[in-house]
Parts: structure tokens; sequence; C-alpha cells
């Protein structure tokens, strides 16, 4: 079984997610300042609001500590720490467009509100639209000859989200099966879960070095972990609505299989990430410490 609760206080994966989210977030305050500069302020001020309100910055961490498992660096100015900052924009592009009436219609992200909310509609449309092309601008002005392997890498799993996201919206007309919902997951959550841990294998080595099926299953046992938050979680706990899903009738996995055979399901991924993990070695502890917290976290 999967350790409960592996993160407190003063415990080194809260400092390494500290320290991952510090110097992503210092490369994003970057990049929004150029932006402001140039304006418009409006746009410029919904992207603020949607890149810096907060998250775990888990996708970053996952590709540092991957790289770290490969021998590189993941400093300041660094390709992965670059790469951790296009992550997070597509991730943050995708929450904003996620929460808006014609999808989820959320008003609560982070804790406050969501951009539709704090700006309106359009402007929520367009800062949304401007974080998935900066992702890519960003990524590929940096020099290094892995930067292009990387933005194909981030492009491929990006368009496997949508279509993640497609089919959720389809599934509410027509409830799907579990290899269904599996398939769902994998592409809405799980490609850019595992572009996170590829792509720092990409940036230490140049090869994903056969890790794209574990990313995925980190990625289901994320969206499993998720799912199971949403039914058990408060509000004030996600900074986000709850018990949505069952509302909503969404397949998921505690939804089809119970809750104790999907955590068991989690659980299972997290294992086989935990293997492949062990096989590089010490310094895929972090990995590793990781890949439980994904399924044991509390938020
Ligand atoms: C609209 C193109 C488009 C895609 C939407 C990712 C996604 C697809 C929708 C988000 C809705 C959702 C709840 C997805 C499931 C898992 C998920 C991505 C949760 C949020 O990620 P966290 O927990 O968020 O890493 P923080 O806030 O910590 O960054």
């Amino acid at each position: 079984m999967v350790e409960a609760s592996p993160v407190a206080p003063g415990l080194p994966l809260e400092a390494y997610l500290e320290g991952a989210a510090r110097r992503v977030e210092s490369e994003l305050v970057r990049v929004i300042e150029a932006g402001r500069r140039r304006g418009p302020d409006r746009l410029w001020r919904a992207i603020a609001h949607a890149l810096l309100g907060g998250g775990k910055r888990l996708r970053p961490a996952l590709a540092f500590a991957t790289a770290e498992a490969f021998g590189a660096e993941s400093g300041e100015g660094s390709l992965v720490v670059r790469f951790g900052a296009a992550l997070e924009m597509i991730h943050g592009y995708s929450l904003v467009h996620d929460d808006l009436p014609c999808m989820d219609d959320d008003d609560l992200r982070r804790g406050r509100p969501t951009v539709h909310k704090a700006f309106d509609e359009a402007t929520a449309v367009l800062a949304g639209d401007a974080l998935q092309s900066l992702a890519f601008e960003h990524l590929l002005a940096d020099p290094d000859p892995r930067a292009p392997a990387l933005a194909a890498l981030l492009s491929a799993s990006a368009t496997r989200m949508v279509e993640g996201q497609s089919l959720d919206l389809l599934a509410e007309e027509e409830p799907p099966g579990l290899d269904e919902v599996l398939d769902l997951q994998a592409r809405k959550t799980g490609a850019l879960l595992a572009a996170a841990v590829t792509g720092g294998a990409v940036a230490a080595t140049g090869s994903d070095q056969g890790l794209a099926g574990v990313g995925l299953k980190l990625g289901l046992a994320f969206q499993i972990a998720d799912d199971l938050l949403d039914l058990t979680a408060t509000a004030d706990d996600l900074g986000k609505r709850v018990r949505k899903d069952a509302g909503a009738g969404k397949a998921t996995l505690p939804a089809l299989l119970g809750p104790e055979e999907a955590r068991r399901r989690a659980e299972g991924y997290c294992e086989e990430a935990l293997r492949a993990f062990a096989g590089l070695g010490e310094r895929a502890e972090m990995l590793s410490a990781l890949a439980r917290y994904v399924v044991a976290r509390r938020k």
C-alpha cells in the first residue's frame, strides 16, 4: 500500500515542492512582466491571475525530479525550468478554458474567482489562447538544441489533452464504460503529467528514456486521486467547488468501481511507477516521493 501521508511540514518533499514552485514562478513572473510592458494591460493582468494564483506546481516538480534522476541540474536558467514554466502555461490555459460557462462553469479556482469571473468571458478565452502559444514561444526562445524536441513533446500532449476534454464532454451524452473512461482520463490528465516526466528525461539526456507509459500511469493515478478528493475533501481544502462530478453525472473510476476499488487501482498505478523509478537508482528518490504524493495528497 502507498504510504498514506508522506507530506508533513519540514520534510524534504514539501521543501522540494516549495523550491520547484519558487523557480518556476520567478520564470513566470519574468514572462508576465515583459508582457505587461507590451500590453494590453487587461489581457496580461488576466494571464497573471491565471498563472500566479497558487497551484501545486506538480508538473514542473515532476520534470525537475526526472531531470535530476538522470544527473541534470534544475536550477534557475536551466532548460528544464523553462520547460516547467511552459508546462504551467499549458496547464493554466486548460484550467481557464475548463472553468468557462461553456465547459465546467466554475466560479472558484485555487481559492480565488476564476478568470472569467474576475475579468470577463472574452478575456478568459483570450488569456487561455495566449497562454497556449506563449508556452511554445517561451520554450523555443531557448537556444538549447533540445528545446524543439521538448516543444514537440509538449504540443503532442496538449493535443491529447484537448481530445480528452472533448471525450469528456461527449461522455455527458453517452455514458462511457471503464475502458473508455480510462482512455479519456489518460488523454485529458495523463498526457500532460506524462510529458512532465518524459520532458525531464529529454531535457537531461535528449531521450524520453522509455518513461511515457509510466508517466501515463502516474497521470491516471493523479486523476483517480482527484476524483476521490472531489468526494471527500472540502472546497476550502481544494480551493474549488467539490461534489460536482456526481452532480454532473460524470463517469469517474470511483463512480464506476466504488471508492475503495478506485483507490486500489490508483495505488496499483503508483506502484508500477515506483518500480520503474527504483530502477533508476538513488538519484530518483525525489521522483519516487512525488509519485507517492500523487495518490496520497490532500489537495
Ligand atoms: C479546456 C482544453 C481544455 C482542457 C481541459 C485539464 C483539463 C482539460 C481540465 C481541468 C479539469 C480537471 C479537474 C482535470 C482533472 C485533473 C486536473 C488537471 C486537476 C487540476 O490540476 P492540479 O491539481 O491543479 O495540479 P493546481 O491548481 O495544483 O495546479
